[in-house]
């Protein structure tokens, strides 16, 4: 990092003491950005590393609940509004135990480019709660979300923020979240959150949208070295929404998925993962990933196994921050893997990503690759302001398109400013340009 920036990441660390993701972050984005003060030393001058990694808004606030049993819970939810220069607060919630305001400021500050880089008129937060939503009955997710809604539903709004799912918050949990949103207000007004269900205002292709996208980012990359996906091997962490329709769209394009997870372990199954089993499973059943070894015997189930041991060609890590360190990315490199893409956020450590930088792999950064489904959001609501709703394949053409112009963009940018295939520095640079250029046009507020 170069000296000037070092000292406000220092800054920023001083500021915001204990939330190591979120310095993991700013961390990442800083690094690339030397060369863009050189180019604009307007930025430097104006503070706007300063302005952006400052949230605009943090809300941070009391949810409690009661269970089947009767029995009180409280839990803490969270939006912080980080940046509103490109548009509308938009991003995900995120139910999970794990939550505090360091993981929710990660995602919020990843959103902010992630969002540019769409070239769709949003600006970036992010949301959630600690609530731990495993093992739950449908009423006590229903109650946890009409209670969160209670305190969050002053803050949002068509004009103002719009919120989305993330890992724990999915159509069943938006729908409960809108119906408390619509109670209390008595508006429908289906543009407050995106990833709605089909029959309520939702957008077709949203459910599929951010696997397919960073599929798409990965078949982008694979081009420009002249080779495809069509039979090639591949893991995918996670076994949630993402990961899913990540591994519907590799199969879709010719290659063959042997491993997915969840946090209890890893199924490798050599002939290719049974995806309408996994739907099944996840989306309807809400099992564990175990018990496809039920219905598959020659799937192998590896309790508390590491996926990323598994020889393969592509990885699509797509369950969570952090769940490929040093050493799995060495397995991986080793193994012959030759691409990487991010349907998570920030699934890479540092060191990791150095790795894969330094062997010189096609490595996609989730807030490029995994922008497909943020994208979609923006073109639901798009969809919702002018009260139409388009065909699938109309919707995922435009996906296709939005997916082909980051890759492109973020392709050209790491080139122009030194740094050939690397698309951590055009992520990074061509997103925070177009937001500090629009932070600078709108003065010092
Ligand atoms: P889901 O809740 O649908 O699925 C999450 C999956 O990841 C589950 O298989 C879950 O396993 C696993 N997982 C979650 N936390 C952990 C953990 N701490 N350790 C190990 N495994 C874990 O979430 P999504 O598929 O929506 O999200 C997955 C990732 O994609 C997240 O990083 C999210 O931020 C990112 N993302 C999501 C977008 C979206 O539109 N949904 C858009 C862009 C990025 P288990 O059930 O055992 O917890
Ligand atoms: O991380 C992400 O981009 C999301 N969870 C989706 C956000 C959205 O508003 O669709």
């Amino acid at each position: 990092m170069v000296e000037n920036v070092e000292a406000i990441y220092q800054r920023i660390v001083a500021r915001n003491p204990g939330e190591t993701e979120f310095h993991q972050a700013v961390k990442e984005v800083l690094e690339s950005l030397g060369p863009v003060l050189v180019k604009h030393p307007e930025f430097a001058e104006l503070k706007i590393i300063e302005r952006i990694s400052e949230p605009e808004r943090q809300i941070i606030f009391r949810v409690p609940w009661q269970d089947d049993r009767g029995e009180i819970h409280i839990n803490r939810g969270f939006r912080v509004e980080f940046n509103s220069a490109l548009g509308v607060y938009k991003g995900g919630l995120r139910f999970h135990p794990s939550v505090y305001l360091g993981i929710i400021k990660f995602l919020g500050f990843e959103q902010i480019f992630k969002n540019a880089l769409t070239g769709l008129p949003i600006g970036g937060a992010k949301g959630g709660s600690d609530f731990d939503p495993k093992g739950k009955s449908d009423n006590e997710i229903m109650r946890f979300c009409q209670s969160f809604m209670t305190e969050l539903y002053r803050h949002l709004g068509e004009h103002t923020d719009v919120p989305a799912g993330d890992i724990g918050v999915g159509g069943r949990e938006l729908g409960y979240l809108f119906g408390q949103y619509k109670r209390i207000t008595n508006r429908y007004e289906s543009t407050v959150l995106t990833g709605k269900g089909i029959s309520w205002g939702g957008s077709l292709v949203r459910t599929e949208a951010t696997g397919y996208g960073a599929v798409y980012f990965v078949r982008e990359m694979l081009k420009m070295r002249k080779e495809s996906l069509e039979g090639k091997t591949c893991i995918v962490s996670g076994s949630g929404n993402v990961a899913i329709y990540t591994m519907e769209k590799l199969a879709e394009l010719g290659a063959k998925v042997i491993a997915c997870s969840d946090s209890n372990g890893v199924i490798v199954h050599e002939k290719g993962i049974d995806l309408d089993l996994v739907k099944r499973l996840k989306e309807v059943e809400r099992r564990r990933i175990s018990d496809y070894a039920d219905h598959h015997k020659d799937a192998k189930y590896l309790a508390g196994g590491n996926i990323w041991k598994i020889p393969c060609q592509i990885a699509m890590p797509s369950a969570t921050q952090n769940e490929i360190n040093g050493n799995d990315a060495r397995h991986l490199v080793g193994n012959g893997c030759i691409a990487v893409g991010e349907g998570a956020n920030m699934p890479t450590t540092p060191e990791g990503v150095k790795i894969f930088l330094d062997a010189g792999i096609a490595y996609g950064p989730g807030k490029a690759a995994n922008a497909g489904g943020v994208a979609t959001s923006a073109l639901e609501m798009q969809q919702n302001a002018s009260r139409d709703s388009w065909s699938f394949e109309y919707t995922e053409r435009k996906l296709d398109d939005i997916m082909t112009r980051i890759h492109a963009s973020t392709y050209e940018t790491a080139e122009e400013y030194g740094a050939a295939g690397n698309y951590v520095v055009g992520a990074n640079v061509a997103g925070f340009i177009k937001v500090a250029r629009a932070v600078v046009a709108l003065g010092c507020i």
